[in-house]
Order: structure tokens, then C-alpha cells, then sequence
């Protein structure tokens, strides 16, 4: 097939467009860098010694003998992506092109609307492009878990049937996201979806947990095909960020009490997912959604977790708990559906000591290039916060007032 990876130069785009091109698709990358430059802008950057794309791409051809197309711009830019549609006829795109960082999205209005303006109209953009381009494409949306929040029922896969007044209907799952981050992906949800009912495309909208792990099949290879891997306060996502802390020592940040759970995966299961979605087609005009995580855990059992197996390696680990920067649940009910993927056919690697373990030993192979001062959280959802009871009542797990009282 042909096949267009938006963000491939990311975490999870560099992998996946490798693991299609090693299937013997006609893989296409677009990517702007700006993962780089917001590390830049930062003075941070990823744990691993990433090459750039075109170093990437030509060690690929090395490795595999198989050649990856790229192309370099914004999704901000309509005549690009255009561009790159009439130029490539893709028969899926994966799009991962946006920015992933709840605590980035939260830092400024600035950056909030930075987050929107790249993700809500960078995928405006898109469905134009494949409604005019190539309308039988297949879009597969990276969406997230978050979108949903943490609801007090259990969490289905995008649609909910629902009893109202006599009458019944499936209808999209409520969201409450807890991010302006996650916000921007409830509104491509829906514009996607849009896109769906009343121009008749086709996408999955794939809702991914929290993804962990470094290495994939492709990029175990050559080590100048590795991925990027963060564990800054911004883009590191939290068991990533804990076996870093673990490995240079320093105490695991669990925000507040820890009890925040979530769904997660590990990087080579994404991959899987994606092949699954790519491999099994939405039909013309359906919008499906797939719960994309493998497990459910809370931070604390995380952090306990990476005490475990970095203790088992003789790191000295401790788990702390930090005033959390987030307002968020931190005790609450959190079951999510997530069978669609696993009657696809999709094959878990489940989380253990193991794992962890395989984890920090290759971060002990780059702990030099640990950059200590990007850890702690320096963002706040509200800045300057005060112990005000709304808020205590949010993280205690309890409902937020509903209207005057
Ligand atoms: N957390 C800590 N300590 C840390 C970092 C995070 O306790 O040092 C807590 C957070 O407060 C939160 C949970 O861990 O309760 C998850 O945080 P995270 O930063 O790992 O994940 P999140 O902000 O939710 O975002 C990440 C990705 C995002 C993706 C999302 C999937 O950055 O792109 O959409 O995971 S999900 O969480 O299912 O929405």
C-alpha cells in the first residue's frame, strides 16, 4: 500500500514508518520538526542521540534496502499537505502530526494556542486534502484516552448507548478531558467524524493511552535507527520519565497521591495497533474509534514498579510524592473497554519487572545525556494556586459543584 506517516520523524512516527516499510509498503514521511525545535526552545532534548531524518532515512536504506520518501512542512500549511496528497495518492495516512503535551498545551495561552492552532487546524487541513485529493483514503487518527477524562462510569469504545426519556440512540462518548492538549483532540474528534458523516471519508480514530519503551524490532537493528525518547517535564510521559529518574537517581515524581490511572502501552504495541487499523479498513463514511492501551495502572503501582526492578539492577530508588502541577482526579474510577484491537488480532506485551529492566539498561547507556534540570514540573494548570476547595475536591475524586448552591 501506499502509505503517508504524519509526524514521522516523532517517538511513535519514525518506528511506525519504518515497520511498513519493512512490510513492503510504499512509505511516505512528512514532519516539521518541531518535537526538535520545542526541545530547542527549551534548551532539553531526547534521552537517545537521534540522527535527523535524512540520516535516518539513509540508514534505513542501509539496513533494509528499502527507500522512504520524505517531505518537510507544516500541517498549518493547506497547499503543502495538498502538495503532498496529489503528489503521494496515499491509500492510508497515519496522522501523528501534532503536539502530544498536556503540560506544554497548559504552560501559556501562548502555547495552548500553539496546541490548538497545529492540531485542530493541521487536521482541518488534512480532511479538506483527502476529501479533494484522495477520498477513499483511509485516515488513521492518533486520538487519545484522555479525551474521556475520568468519568464515574466505565469508559466505552468512542460511542455510548443511551436511554433518554423513553427513547434510546448510540451517541459519541461524553468527554472531559483534563488538558487543553487533550481538548484539542476531542475537537478533531469531532471534526473528523464531521468529515465522516457528511462527506462520507473513512478514519479510525485511534483514542492511545500513555505509551512507554524505547526499542521496536526496526530500530534494534542499527542504533543510528533508534527513536527519541523524553523525560522532560513537557513530552516525557511518566513510566518513561520514572526509569530515568530511577536510573540517575533521582526520587520518582508521583504527582499528589498517585492514584491517577490510566491506560497504557508499550511502543511495540502501538506499532501492532496501527498495523491493525491500517491492515482492516474503515468502510466508506464510518468513523470508528478504538480504545488503543493494553493495561490499566495507577502512577503509585508504577512507581513501585521502577522501585522494584531498578532496585533489582542496584539503583537506589525512591518514590516521592511532589505537589501535583495538574488538577486532576487523583483518586477515582477509571475502567475502559479496549476489545476492538484485541479481536483484530492484537498480541499485548504486557508490563513487568522485565521489561523495566530492559528499559533502564538501555538509559544506563546514555545517562550522560540526562539533562536534570528538565524534570521537575515547572508548569502549573493554575498558576499560582491556592488551596481552594474546588480544586481539593477535583483531586479528592469528588464531583465538581454543579451550578449555585
Ligand atoms: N504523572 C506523575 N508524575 C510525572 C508525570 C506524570 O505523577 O512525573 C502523572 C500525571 O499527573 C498524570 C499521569 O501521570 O496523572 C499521566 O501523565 P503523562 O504525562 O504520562 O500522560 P498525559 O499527560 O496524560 O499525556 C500522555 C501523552 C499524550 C497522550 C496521553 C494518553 O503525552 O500525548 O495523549 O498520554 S492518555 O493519558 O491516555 O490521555
Amino acid at each position: 500500500m501506499r502509505i503517508l506517516i504524519l509526524g514521522g520523524d516523532g517517538y511513535l512516527g519514525w518506528p511506525t514508518a519504518m515497520r511498513f516499510s519493512a512490510r513492503g509498503h510504499e512509505v511516505t514521511v512528512v514532519d516539521n520538526f518541531s518535537r526538535r525545535r520545542w526541545h530547542t526552545d527549551n534548551s532539553t532534548d531526547s534521552l537517545t542521540p537521534i540522527r535527523s531524518l535524512a540520516d535516518r532515512i539513509e540508514a534505513w536504506r542501509e539496513v533494509s534496502g528499502n527507500e522512504i520518501r520524505s517531505f518537510v512542512g507544516s500541517m498549518e500549511d493547506a497547499e503543502f499537505i495538498e502538495r503532498v496528497l496529489s503528489k503521494t495518492l496515499p491509500e492510508a495516512i497515519v496522522h501523528y502530526a501534532e503536539q502530544p503535551s498536556a503540560p506544554y498545551s497548559m504552560r501559556s495561552r501562548e502555547a495552548a494556542v500553539e496546541t490548538q492552532y497545529t492540531n485542530v487546524i493541521g487536521t482541518l487541513n488534512l480532511l479538506f486534502a483527502i476529501r479533494d485529493q484522495v477520498p477513499d483514503c483511509h485516515l488513521v487518527k492518533l486520538g487519545t484516552m484522555g479525551e474521556y477524562g475520568t468519568p464515574d462510569i466505565d469508559i466505552e469504545e468512542g460511542f455510548i448507548e443511551i436511554e433518554h426519556k423513553g427513547r434510546s440512540d448510540t451517541l459519541p462518548f461524553p468527554k472531559m478531558p483534563g488538558s487543553l492538549y487533550h481538548l484539542s483532540k476531542v475537537h478533531d474528534s469531532h471534526n473528523v467524524h464531521f468529515a465522516c458523516r457528511i462527506w462520507g471519508l473513512r478514519a479510525t480514530d485511534l483514542n492511545q493511552g500513555v505509551v512507554y519503551g524505547i526499542e521496536t524490532e526496526e530500530s534494534a537493528e542499527d542504533e543510528r535507527l533508534i527513536t527519541r525518547f523524553d523525560y522532560d517535564e513537557y513530552f516525557g510521559t511518566v513510566l518513561n520519565r520514572f526509569c530515568v529518574q530511577a536510573v540517575i537517581g533521582h526520587p520518582l515524581t508521583v504527582y499528589g497521591e498517585g492514584g491517577q490511572t490510566r491506560g497504557f502501552l508499550n511502543i511495540r504495541d502501538t506499532l501492532q495497533c496501527v498495523e491493525l487499523a491500517v491492515a482492516n479498513p474503515a468502510e466508506l463514511g464510518e468513523f470508528r474509534v478504538f480504545n488503543q492501551f493494553t493495561e490499566q495502572f495507577s502512577v503509585a503501582e508504577l512507581a513501585e514498579l521502577v522501585k522494584r526492578s531498578g532496585e533489582q539492577m542496584g539503583h537506589g530508588v525512591e518514590v516521592r510524592s511532589f505537589p501535583n502541577p495538574r488538577i486532576e482526579a487523583e483518586q477515582h474510577y477509571y475502567n475502559a473497554t479496549n476489545t476492538k484491537l484485541i479481536d483484530l488480532g492484537l498480541k499485548p506485551h504486557l508490563l513487568g519487572e522485565e521489561l523495566v529492566r530492559s528499559m533502564l539498561r538501555i538509559i544506563e547507556r546514555h545517562r550522560d545525556r540526562v539533562i536534570e534540570r528538565a524534570i521537575l514540573p515547572t508548569t502549573r494548570w493554575m498558576p499560582g494556586e491556592l488551596e481552594r476547595p474546588e480544586v481539593e475536591a477535583m483531586r479528592a475524586g469528588r464531583r465538581p459543584r454543579q451550578g449555585i448552591e
